[in-house]
């Protein structure tokens, strides 16, 4: 292989197709279309054509991944986590051998602070320009100047529930109210049908917090300790504490009430109208508020493949590849270019896309210190053995 590698991105113009062909690709091998075709080339170290990922589970598109490898001719390793305390916990060992990691901008902030990213070459992405620039300004309070990471995918965390089953075990519920997750005698009621939580210890004793009308974001010990009691009080009633396993539980019946994140509530719903078992699952952003994520993609200073990795970052950014995942894990992205290519539903849905008074209910994600998140650990430890 030369000492160099070229990579083609080539745009279509006829039609409003993007397309772009694979890397190494000599100039004359490119499609009969060339004519109409403006070829952008950038020069970078060649690399082995491999490229590692890690990402959240279910929250890509089917096929995102096949279309990669097949016009890059890069072959990706795909691997899936569900905690971003696990993924913290990876990186700050360091030696992942991961390219690409994805983890939530709050999570991203610290892992930034100690080093463990490497910044990001805006030449090698030329899609950076569809990023919406109100969400890439908000997450620059994480990232200062957006140097380490783009949005991949952002969302709420609510409540995800069995309308029929939690009907019928408690036709009164509070569904628009983290009542149904944290007052004992509701939650009691719900666990004739089983509820579960996520295992986001972060996320869950802020909404705790935000259902005593504390603040969310609050590292006071003794609102710590609040939230603790509420978790030891509702402990008995949960069924388990699993941040994917409730996806699928939720959609065949196993359970009716689920802490979870918007996309995932949805695509329960989803697999549940697939299966045509009757069981239609709806998601609710409780009324005391929660917060608004941002899920980032960034590259590890020690990534073995920096340079396809930030071809593939660039591949996300193009509006038809960010609106495809949208379509199929009904998560929001952040590519304003995209929109034309995202459902109707999908940008219609309030669980997804929340309207004006919704998202003045949602609070932000603040990074918690290393000492307020030692106590946080000790707590959730405590309420996940129940002692
Ligand atoms: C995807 C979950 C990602 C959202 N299944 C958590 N930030």
């Amino acid at each position: 292989m030369s000492p160099l590698q070229l990579f083609y991105r080539t745009t279509l113009l006829l039609g409003g197709l993007a397309l772009a062909t694979g890397c190494g690709q000599k100039a004359e091998d490119k499609p009969a279309a060339a004519a109409e075709e403006e070829v952008v080339v950038v020069e970078v170290e060649a690399e082995e054509p491999v490229l590692n990922v890690y990402n959240w589970s279910d929250y890509i598109a089917e096929d995102t991944i096949a279309n990669f490898e097949e016009r890059t001719g890069i072959t990706v390793n795909y691997d899936v986590f569900d905690s971003n305390e696990v993924v913290e916990a990876k990186l700050l060992a360091g030696n992942t051998g991961y390219d690409i990691v994805v983890p939530t901008a709050s999570f991203l902030e610290r892992q930034i602070k100690a080093g463990v990213f490497r910044k990001l070459d805006r030449d090698q992405l030329s899609n950076w320009s569809n990023l919406d620039g109100d969400i890439m300004a908000r997450v620059s309070k994480h990232d200062p100047d957006n140097q380490h990471a783009a949005v991949y995918m952002w969302g709420t965390t609510g409540i995800g529930f069995d309308e029929v089953k939690v009907a019928e075990v408690f036709p009164d519920a509070p569904t628009d109210s983290w009542a149904m997750l944290f007052d004992p005698e509701v939650i009691a009621k719900l666990s004739a049908c089983g509820v579960t939580l996520l295992d986001a210890p972060t996320e869950a004793v802020s909404a705790v917090l935000a259902y005593l009308g504390r603040d969310p974001n609050s590292e006071d010990l003794a609102d710590l300790a609040a939230a603790e009691e509420v978790l030891m009080s509702i402990r008995p009633f949960v069924r388990y504490i699993h941040s994917s396993q409730q996806i699928n539980d939720l959609a065949n019946g196993e359970i009716c009430v689920a802490m979870g994140w918007s996309g995932d509530m949805m695509i329960a719903a989803d697999r549940a109208s697939e299966a045509e078992n009757g069981i239609e699952i709806a998601y609710s952003i409780p009324k005391q508020g929660t917060v608004i994520w941002f899920d980032m993609l960034a590259i590890p200073a020690d990534a073995p493949h920096p340079n396809n990795a930030h071809l593939f970052i660039n591949y996300l950014l193009e509006p038809e590849v960010a609106a495809a995942i949208s379509n199929y894990v009904f998560y929001a992205n952040p590519n304003s270019a995209s929109v034309e290519f995202v459902e109707a539903e999908i940008l219609e849905d309030p669980g997804i896309y929340p309207p004006d008074e919704v998202k003045a209910k949602l609070y932000p994600d603040l990074a918690r210190s290393a000492e307020y998140t030692r106590n946080l650990t000790r707590t959730w430890t405590r309420f996940k053995t129940g002692q």
